[in-house]
């Protein structure tokens, strides 16, 4: 027995590093293929990704930018069309497996899946990038191994709104405290917080690293292979030189104490 029953995965910046080199170069060819003269370097798509969904991000940057349709232009309508470009454009890259796993993520659902916990996704981005990303990841049916994917405009307000793993938690049928969240940013970490829960593990990347992760309990840059252990930040991984089940295990049982309710 764990103690724990789920993990709850968020995909971008998590599961894979899909931003600087796969969303953003997707935002761009959807710009160019509509003769829109806009580019988001890595720079400016760095600070673009303080807002959760990519319509939202468009958005956000049409505003920052000054940047208004004429008159008789119906905004919400030309934003719909540029993400749909967009995705399109992200779905190609992830059929051609452009966009490999982060380190240690296949290895932590393998043992989930062999120890019977649960697995299940909270993401903001367009469930068809879940499914083409699972889908190109070497294992055959990937997806069939999550019982809950949740993800994109299924919900009124994403990241960091907890609504998401709200709705990952019901779909569930699991108390937060049952569950430990695995994410990458301040938005995602605020959004599992905010839902309760509490047992979170961040994986920084580029774009994440030094953010405030609202105290979450173990922080590192990469869930680590066994021999090839992750830097750690905040928090410790006791006997495992990785983020195993055993280091789970461990990190639920403090964060259960801390919290006051018990072992
Ligand atoms: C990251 C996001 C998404 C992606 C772009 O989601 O905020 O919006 O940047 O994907 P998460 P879409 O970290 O929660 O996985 O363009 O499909 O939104
Ligand atoms: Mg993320």
């Amino acid at each position: 027995m764990h103690g724990f029953k789920a993990m709850i995965f968020d995909v971008d910046g998590t599961v894979a590093d899909t931003e600087r080199d796969g969303h953003r170069p997707a935002f761009n060819a959807a710009f160019a293929e509509v003769g829109l003269d806009w580019h988001w370097d890595a720079s400016l798509y760095g600070e673009l990704l303080a807002v959760t969904g990519g319509k939202e991000r468009i958005r956000y940057f049409m505003t920052r930018a000054g940047i208004q349709l004429d008159q008789d232009r119906d905004l919400d309508a030309f934003v719909a069309d540029l993400h749909r470009r967009k995705t399109a454009h992200y779905l190609a890259m992830l059929r051609k497996g452009a966009i490999p796993f982060r380190p240690g993520v296949m290895r932590l659902w393998k043992e989930a899946r062999a120890a019977g916990i649960r697995l299940a996704i909270a993401t903001t981005t367009t469930p068809e990038n879940v499914a083409e990303l699972l889908a190109h990841a070497g294992e055959p049916r990937l997806a069939d191994w999550f019982d809950v994917i949740a993800a994109g405009d299924v919900v009124p307000a994403k990241k960091p709104a907890p609504d998401i793993y709200h709705l990952a938690l019901e779909q569930l049928g699991l108390d937060a405290a049952d569950c430990i969240a695995f994410e990458d940013s301040d938005n995602g970490a605020r959004s599992a917080l905010d839902a309760g829960l509490a047992c979170l593990v961040i994986t920084t990347n580029a774009y994440t690293a030094g953010q405030d992760f609202g105290g979450a309990p173990l922080i590192l840059d990469q869930l680590g292979e066994p021999g090839s252990p992750p830097r750690v930040a905040v928090g410790d991984l006791g006997r495992s030189d990785c983020v195993d089940l055993q280091a789970l295990e461990d990190l639920h049982r403090r964060v259960r104490v801390a919290s006051g309710a018990g072992a």
